[in-house]
């Protein structure tokens, strides 16, 4: 079954790749081995000045349990391009945790919450993100929810009740809302590698995997024969039904050769 595969996905300047070193750190003290395959939009953009002040994932270089990439943004609007889908799965036999950060924008949260086994989607308090996520309907994605900087006090404390409150009130209450500082003293961080462990504990992994499989595939055929393609096939449900009546593996011929059916 190989490793975990985590998305964390969040606003620019959430606290994500702080966070990540945090948890790095976490994992590899309780003995896990972890990669980290961090897409980068900024590419698209001119500089980096778009997401200003960011930290680095600090990790030991010299330490072999650590794998971090960064990975350029998918065509669509922040989503996933298919190579790093791939090298998500090529790395979850080799690694107990495989997280794909993304910063939570556009096609991204939904492209993450397919893909990988568990969800956690980063917000930082006081800055008009809670209210921002309860807009952008992506309330479904997360299976946990963070808050950063609960070194600053009350507003993280406020974030964290606001973002419990609109989760009880869409039937989501039993999604745990962690408060984590990362930044010393650390604060938080056991509890969320507490919360993504129970997550994983509770759902069928297997399941995840052959869909998510299939959801690459999809993306993948998507990405070369575009939105016409899909059309040609009777829309994207139907293409997926195409594949669900495979084995897990078949992946884009199988909808390639429909494709030639179609047009030819
Ligand atoms: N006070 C405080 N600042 C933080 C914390 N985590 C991150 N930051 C700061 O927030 C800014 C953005 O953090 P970064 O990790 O780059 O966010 P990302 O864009 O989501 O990856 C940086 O200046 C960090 O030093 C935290 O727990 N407490
Ligand atoms: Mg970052």
């Amino acid at each position: 079954m190989g490793g975990h595969l985590v998305g964390l996905t969040g606003p620019p300047g959430a606290g994500k790749s702080s966070l990540l070193s945090a948890l790095v750190r976490q994992w590899r003290e309780d003995g896990r081995t972890v990669a980290v395959l961090a897409v980068d939009p900024s590419s698209k953009r001119s500089g980096g000045s778009l997401l200003g002040d960011r930290a680095r994932i600090d990790h030991d270089p010299k330490d072999d349990g650590v794998l971090i990439r960064s990975t350029a943004a998918g065509t669509r609007l922040g989503g996933l391009a298919p190579p790093t889908r791939e090298a998500a799965h090529a790395l979850l036999p080799a690694f107990d945790v495989v997280v794909v950060e993304t910063v939570g924008v556009g096609q991204s949260e939904t492209d993450v919450a397919e893909l990988c086994d568990t969800v956690a989607v980063v917000v930082q308090p006081g800055s008009g993100d809670t209210l921002q996520f309860l807009k952008a309907g992506i309330m479904e994605v997360p299976d946990v929810l963070v808050v950063t900087k609960s070194d600053l006090g009350d507003i993280a404390m406020h974030a964290r009740r606001d973002l419990a409150a609109a989760m009880r009130a869409i039937g989501g209450a039993k999604v745990p809302v962690v408060a984590v500082s990362s930044i010393p003293p650390v604060n938080g961080v056991d509890e969320l590698v507490a919360a993504l462990d129970a997550h994983r504990a509770e759902i069928d992994v297997g399941a995840a995997r052959v869909r998510a499989r299939r959801l690459s595939a999809l993306a993948e055929f998507v990405t070369e024969h575009g939105e016409a393609g899909l059309r040609a096939l009777g829309g994207r449900r139907a293409a997926l039904k195409l594949l669900e009546e495979q084995p897990p593996d078949a992946g884009v011929p199988v909808l390639v050769a429909a494709l030639a059916d179609a047009t030819g």
